[in-house]
């Protein structure tokens, strides 16, 4: 079982693996810990990371990043417009109304979903981390926005699947962060004591997240979350661009924005100068040579006039602080430290805001790029049968309250219940009693829409089957397990029926309230779940509910008859159907699982035919080199002579009709040339060998 965590950023990739020697962070092919979220389609394969990276402005209309935001958003989305004029890439509207990424690829246009586009990052990701393993990776954690609604969750969690990864659990980051931080800690007070709290702020390139934790020895509870998941460092570069492109308008006379490429290199010398504004306060110089119509461009800024410029951003710093603080209700002096990570935490006005709004200074104790992804691996490692690791329990806080709806499919009775309140403990499972004698639909949503990052409050309706009033004609107990699971995702998890048995007092509650009941502690609650979905949650949620015969079912179905042992009462699984907003369905997910294993296979296939190509073009070259260097004394003039045309040959046709060849061919010719250029190596080799020979022979004697 592999041991991975990954941090999938907006912009920047990270993984960590659990090796022997601890949680590691690890490099790409590049040497590279940060894998950026780039993906480039062309005309034979993609390029994913450093390589994409490369290709923004020159193959920027199907160069694509920037995507992350929009899982399970459709297309008219408000969000998704508003993205819409910034990307150089074309947005497409799915038969679903989802978003989809129009593209070239393999010399067709191609639409791919966002699912589908993420899962070409995680697949980059997971050779990365097999490269490092030395073995397959499938387990793994993934981080995820505390902010993520249900939708974007699961379709996060279709993407891993697409991935060929098994998710063990979507962690929210500054949970991960959080653990990063507790778990190797040795001072945390004892169980009994007060608890350490500790705020985790993480400013991405997207959006800025803040939590507060408690921690005492061997667990954390994440006590509130607050965000702004629209504020992030790309804002920073925005302002930036903006302003050059004015500037350059009036010094320059050029129109930078009708002009894709020049925009997207703006785009990353910006990016650049706000940097070094981080580390430096004097004026900064912008060159960018050729910018437009030949012209070099060049301007400037200091941290002084930037930071006058964004003061509106920086305005919201102060918002998600002060909320999480009024969620906790903790007062500043109870904050044991304030420990930030994420890119845009660099900026300095930003570290001062924070600063001042607690009234100490910050820490930066942890990784800021890496801390995420280490989190994960820990959490993978924790949930790992195959890994020694230090207890630890982690609870996390349900960032939006949910609300069940439910109504009688023949009558028009209806009733409702905020099943999970904000910040209520997460993973946990609540099981809801019903007195009904027909099916019934459960409507889940979040309580309160204008919090809410997301523009669709449902999160699904799940109706409960095949119930029947007993013999009696009285109402049916239906006892219903409501969770919210390790992905902090809501689901109906199983329902059962209650039969009355003869001898049984009579149960005189008909069609009452219902009432709702806590499935034990948090902590317990926590291993249970763990226990559960520990091997992974391969099945989407709405096989699993469908199968009766799933592990929850069982699990539901033991602890109800073995409770209930004495008291004559049979239980009786309920299937139950569930409608999701906005999900995959099966035979979809499986054709792009199918899709991704083919563009695999053709990138691989791509690989190896430019390698056999990189094999010819590099021995024309290093034969050249010998024939007038170390193998000229064992050719002769002749013999040189052929050789040389031979290689000048190749070498004009592999920049003609040999440019685009199978791989086969650029074999053949590779092979051709070394049956000329070999038995001149071997020549050569047995020359060179004979002194050497004689020197030991010398020695022994
Ligand atoms: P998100 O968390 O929103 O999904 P991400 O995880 O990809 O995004 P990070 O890698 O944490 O984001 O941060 C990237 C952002 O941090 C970029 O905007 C980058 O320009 C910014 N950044 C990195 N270093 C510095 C620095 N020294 N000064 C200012 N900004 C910086
Ligand atoms: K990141
Ligand atoms: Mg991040």
């Amino acid at each position: 079982m592999s041991v991975v965590g990954i941090d999938v950023g907006f912009q920047n990739c990270y993984i960590a693996v659990a090796r022997s020697g601890g949680i590691e962070t690890i490099a790409n092919e590049y040497s590279d810990r940060c894998t950026p979220a780039c993906i480039s389609l062309a005309s034979k394969n993609r390029t994913i990371g450093n390589a994409a990276k490369s290709q923004i402005t020159t193959n920027f209309k199907n160069t694509v990043h920037g995507f992350k935001k929009f899982h399970g958003r459709a297309v008219d989305d408000q969000f998704v417009q508003g993205e819409k004029s910034k990307l150089p890439y074309n947005l497409h509207k799915l038969d679903n109304g989802s978003t989809g990424i129009k593209v070239r690829y393999l010399n067709e246009d191609k639409v791919f979903t966002i699912e589908q586009m993420t899962a070409m990052l995680l697949t980059k990701l997971k050779e990365t981390s097999e490269h490092a393993l030395k073995k397959p990776v499938v387990d793994c954690v993934i981080s995820v926005p505390s902010f993520f609604t249900d939708v974007e969750r699961r379709s996060l969690m279709d993407a891993t699947q697409i991935a060929g990864l098994n998710c063990l659990r979507l962690i929210n980051d500054t949970t991960a962060v959080a653990l990063a931080y507790g778990i190797y800690k040795q001072d945390l007070p004892n169980p009994e004591e007060k608890p350490r709290n500790v705020v985790f702020v993480d400013i991405g390139h997207s959006s800025y997240q803040v939590s507060i934790a408690s921690f005492n020895k061997g667990k954390l509870k994440v006590l509130a979350t607050a965000f702004d998941p629209y504020l992030g460092g790309r804002n920073f570069d925005e302002l930036l661009v903006e302003y050059f492109c004015g500037d350059f308008k009036n010094r320059f006379k050029l129109n930078v924005k009708d002009n894709p490429r020049a925009l997207l290199r703006l785009y990353q010398e910006c990016e650049k100068l706000k940097k070094l504004m981080s580390a430096n306060s004097s004026d900064l110089p912008l060159n960018i040579e050729c910018f437009m119509n030949d012209i070099d461009v060049h301007g400037k800024m200091n941290r002084v006039q930037f930071e006058e410029m964004c003061a509106q951003l920086l305005m919201r710093v102060e918002a998600p602080l002060k909320s999480v603080m009024e969620q906790s209700k903790l007062s500043r002096d109870e904050i044991y430290a304030i420990e930030v990570v994420g890119g845009a935490t660099r900026i300095p006005a930003i570290k001062e805001r924070i600063s001042k709004f607690f009234g100490k200074d910050i820490s930066t104790t942890l990784n800021a790029d890496e801390a995420v992804a280490r989190g994960c691996a820990l959490q993978c490692a924790i949930l790992s049968p195959a890994f020694k690791v230090r207890e630890f329990s982690i609870t996390d806080a349900v960032p939006f309250p949910i609300t069940l709806r439910w109504k009688s499919q023949t009558d028009e009775s209806v009733g409702e219940c905020e099943v999970y309140s904000k910040n209520h403990a997460s993973p946990f499972s609540k099981v809801i009693t019903f007195h009904k004698k027909e099916p019934f639909d459960l409507e889940a949503f979040y309580s309160s829409p204008h919090e809410l990052p997301y523009p669709d409050s449902r999160i699904g309706r799940f109706t409960i089957q095949n119930v029947v009033p007993q013999p009696d004609g009285d109402s049916s107990k239906v006892k219903v397990k409501v969770r919210v699971n390790m992905h902090g995702i809501f689901s109906v998890s199983s329902a059962s029926l209650i039969e009355k048995q003869k001898g049984e007092a009579e149960d005189v509650q008909m069609e009452t309230e219902p009432t709702v009941q806590n499935e034990g502690r948090p902590e317990e609650q926590n291993k249970m779940q763990v226990d559960q979905e520990g091997q992974g949650e391969q099945p989407t949620e709405e096989e699993k509910i469908n199968n009766s015969g799933n592990k929850d079912g069982d699990k539901q179905d033991q602890g109800a008859s073995s409770s209930k042992a004495n008291t004559k009462v049979k239980s009786v699984d309920l299937p139950i159907w569930a409608n999701t907003t906005r999900q995959l369905d099966q035979d979809v997910l499986n054709n792009f699982v199918d899709y991704e294993k083919k563009m695999i296979i053709q990138d691989k296939l791509e690989k190896e035919r430019n390698d056999a190509k990189n094999a010819v073009e590099e021995y024309v070259y290093e034969v050249r080199d010998k024939l007038c260097g170390i193998y000229e004394r064992y050719v002769t003039e002749d013999e040189s002579n052929r050789l040389t045309i031979m290689l000048e040959d190749t070498e004009i046709w592999l920049y003609e009709e040999g440019e685009d060849q199978e791989k086969e061919i650029y074999q053949d010719k590779l092979s051709e040339l070394k049956k000329f250029g070999e038995p001149i190596e071997e020549r050569y080799r047995e020359h060179e060998g004979r002194p050497r020979a004689f020197d030991e022979l010398g020695k022994k004697i």
